[in-house]
Order: C-alpha cells, then sequence, then structure tokens
C-alpha cells in the first residue's frame, strides 16, 4: 500500500483522536507524568530493531498502557492499538538518520517512524507533550479547545469563500450562456473553486484530529459544502484543448491541486495550466465552453448522454441553438429525454437574464 506521509498522519490521527482508548491511555500517561514510547505496529522490520523487554500480548486498554508506561523503555502496539505486544523494550534504530529531535526518547521516536514507516508515539515527561511521529512529520497532539479554535477560524474562512464562490460560478454560468466567457472569469471560478476545497481539506483533517469532540464541527462542514457543483476537472474539461487527453485534463487538474499558495493569487499562472499560455494579455480573450459543466446539472442527462452531445454539437452554443428534433439526432437521445434537455437549457438561459 503506497500511501503518502500525508494520508499515513491523517490515519494515526484518527487513530488517537479523543474518544479512542489509545488517546484514553495517552492523557492518562500525561497526566501520571511518566512519559512513554508507543510504537503503532509490529512486524518484522520493528523486532529488528527491538532489544530486551517482555512479550505481553494482551488485549489494549488505557489503564494497561498507562501502568505499562511506568516501564523504562518503549511499547510496542499492533496498528490498530487493539493489542499491547511488547513492553520495556529498548529500541534501536539506525543510528546514522538524522534526526532533528534532542532526548533520546523522541530522537529514538523520530528514527524509529523514518526507518521502519510505522507511526510512533512519544509522551514527554519533561515537557508534557504527545507527539506523533509518521515517516518524516512529526505532530503535536493538543488539546481540543486550541484545535476547535482553529478549525472554527477556517469554518468562518471556508464561510467566505463560498459565498464567493458561489458569486464567480453563478457569474460563470451566465456569462457562458450569453457567449460572453474570457479566461479571466474561467480562472477566476478555477481558482475559488481551489480555495474552497483547500479550506474545507484542512478543516477534514482538525475533524479528524477531534474525533468525539468535532461531531458539531463536521455537521457544519456538510451544511456549507452541501449541494456543491462539479469539480474543477468538468470547468477544465469545458475549455481544455481539443486534443487534450484524459490524461491531459487530470495533470491540469494535478497541476492546479499543486500551485503553492502564491502562485493559486495569479490568475495567469492558472490560465497557463488550462492551456492559455498567453499571460496577462490573454485573461481578457473570449472563450466559449463545451458545455459539460452546465449539462452536469441536468439531473436526468447521465454523463455519457452529455458527453455524446457535447461531442456532436461541438460546443454550448449549438446545444442552446439545437431543437428538439436535432438533439434526437444523437444516440441515446429519445423523444423524452429531447424535450427535458430543451427544456433544462431553456430554463437556464431564462435563469440567466433575470440576473
Ligand atoms: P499513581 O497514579 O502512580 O499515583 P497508582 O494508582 O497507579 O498511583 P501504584 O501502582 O503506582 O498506584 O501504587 C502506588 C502506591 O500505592 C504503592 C503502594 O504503596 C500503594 N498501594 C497501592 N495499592 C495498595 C494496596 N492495595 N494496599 C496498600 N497500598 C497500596
Ligand atoms: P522526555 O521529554 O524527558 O520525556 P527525552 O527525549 O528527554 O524525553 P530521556 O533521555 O529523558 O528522553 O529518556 C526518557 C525515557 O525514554 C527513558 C526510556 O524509558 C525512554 N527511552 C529513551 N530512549 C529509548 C530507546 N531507544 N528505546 C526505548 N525507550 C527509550
Ligand atoms: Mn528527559
Amino acid at each position: 500500500m503506497a500511501r503518502s506521509p500525508e494520508e499515513s498522519l491523517k490515519a494515526t490521527l484518527a487513530r488517537v483522536a479523543p474518544g479512542t482508548p489509545l488517546r484514553d491511555g495517552l492523557e492518562r500517561i500525561l497526566r501520571g507524568r511518566t512519559g512513554a514510547l508507543i510504537v503503532l505496529g509490529s512486524d518484522r522490520t520493528i523486532d529488528s530493531i527491538c532489544s530486551g523487554g517482555f512479550e505481553i500480548g494482551i488485549e489494549f486498554s488505557p489503564t494497561r498502557l498507562r501502568e505499562l508506561a511506568k516501564m523504562d523503555g518503549a511499547i510496542v502496539c499492533d496498528k490498530d492499538a487493539s493489542n499491547i505486544i511488547k513492553a520495556a523494550v529498548q529500541l534501536v534504530p539506525d543510528s546514522s538518520i538524522e534526526t532533528q529531535e534532542s532526548g533520546t526518547r523522541h530522537r529514538t521516536a523520530e528514527r524509529v517512524a523514518i526507518q521502519t514507516g510505522v507511526p510512533v508515539i512519544s509522551v514527554s515527561q519533561s515537557m508534557q507533550i504527545i507527539a506523533l511521529y509518521v515517516n518524516g512529520l512529526r505532530h503535536v497532539l493538543e488539546g481540543s479547545e486550541k484545535v476547535l479554535a482553529r478549525a472554527n477560524q477556517a469554518l468562518a474562512t471556508l464561510e467566505r469563500y463560498s459565498a464567493r464562490l458561489d458569486q464567480v460560478t453563478s457569474s460563470l454560468s451566465a456569462l457562458e450562456i450569453e457567449a460572453l466567457v474570457t479566461v479571466r472569469d474561467v480562472a477566476v471560478t478555477l481558482q475559488r473553486q481551489e480555495m474552497v476545497r483547500r479550506i474545507s481539506e484542512e478543516i477534514a483533517q482538525y475533524v479528524l484530529e477531534l474525533g468525539e469532540d468535532g461531531r458539531l464541527l463536521s455537521l457544519q462542514v456538510e451544511e456549507l459544502t452541501m449541494g456543491r457543483g462539479p469539480g474543477i476537472d468538468v470547468i477544465i474539461r469545458d475549455y481544455a484543448d481539443p486534443d487534450a487527453t484524459p490524461e491531459d485534463i487530470e495533470a491540469s487538474v494535478q497541476a492546479l491541486l499543486n500551485l503553492g499558495p502564491t502562485e493559486l493569487i495569479d490568475l495567469s499562472k492558472i490560465a497557463h495550466i488550462i492551456g492559455f499560455a498567453g499571460g496577462v494579455e490573454q485573461l481578457d480573450a473570449v472563450v466559449q465552453p463545451r458545455g459539460y459543466r452546465l449539462l452536469s446539472g441536468l439531473k436526468s442527462v447521465p454523463k455519457a448522454v452529455a458527453d455524446r452531445l457535447v461531442d456532436y454539437f461541438g460546443g454550448l452554443q449549438n446545444l442552446m441553438a439545437a431543437t428538439i428534433e436535432d438533439l434526437m439526432t444523437v444516440d441515446g437521445i429519445g423523444d423524452q429525454r429531447a424535450r427535458t434537455v430543451r427544456e433544462g437549457l431553456s430554463r437556464m438561459a431564462e435563469a440567466s437574464l433575470l440576473d
């Protein structure tokens, strides 16, 4: 399973979230001021760096973890912390692995995580903090009040971003129908989509980290992101080069996802990604959509049928001009569906005139 370090960190955050027995055990250790070094996984690479200690092989419980942490050395649990495998173990990771930490416990934690890919938790006796080490990443667990404060700030940002996204999206729809879209309008919509996606992702991590303390937050996020239209890939498909393959589209999506925070502000960068490499001057160029995004708003038109419609008519303007008979020449469009498409497009045109 090739997971990125960030994904592994998320999985580990979920495992130690408030409400889990593991978190309960860690909090007990923190209160008991003994400190601990806990390895979350027991495989051959872990065995090969374990020295001494003893086999325990009992079911996990918070109190057992806390008691075993009173001893010197590390505790080895299985991957999902359902069993405690060993305790009082000395870990002997490769000492040539670079570590930023000081203190033998934390240096060991970082090295073991890097060497084995298995998550390691350290509870510091002297600093009273719980830290996760996952591959090369380190994450300090904070109390729920602190995480919630940051999450609520992010939520307020999401609210503002969502309102702005709704604005630029409906403006794009109106311009598409009137054939007045410029590269700038497309780039702004993509930019706003991506900003909403990023802040939502940040909040999703807080929700994970908060466990049972994050239920209200997750309901609020759900409400804010409900009923969102199609993603950035559909917009890119609407305006991509006619020869672009699905792989090209995917590459553009990835490039947008990978833009740095300051690059995302730059609309000509976004335009470049979707194939308009003409810099700032090209932002005012008028472009025509194929119509994938607006067609996806018609619930009774499956994606495959929408694809055929676009293939046949070549763009949104021709689709808007098509009669029911024209529409019926397309494979998979019978009398009934031709009518719903025709009515749907007309409704959109009227709505945009009313704006
Ligand atoms: P801490 O959380 O470490 O303060 P604990 O409840 O985990 O306490 P310990 O096993 O560390 O308890 O034991 C601490 C001392 O308490 C050891 C012993 O002198 C006394 N103690 C514990 N159980 C009994 C008992 N049943 N009878 C008499 N003394 C006891
Ligand atoms: P604190 O912040 O003081 O908790 P530290 O990094 O200063 O941690 P210490 O050198 O004080 O670490 O060691 C504290 C305990 O950590 C001692 C031992 O129980 C555990 N420990 C340290 N290195 C290892 C290791 N290689 N394997 C198992 N346990 C270890
Ligand atoms: Mn120390």
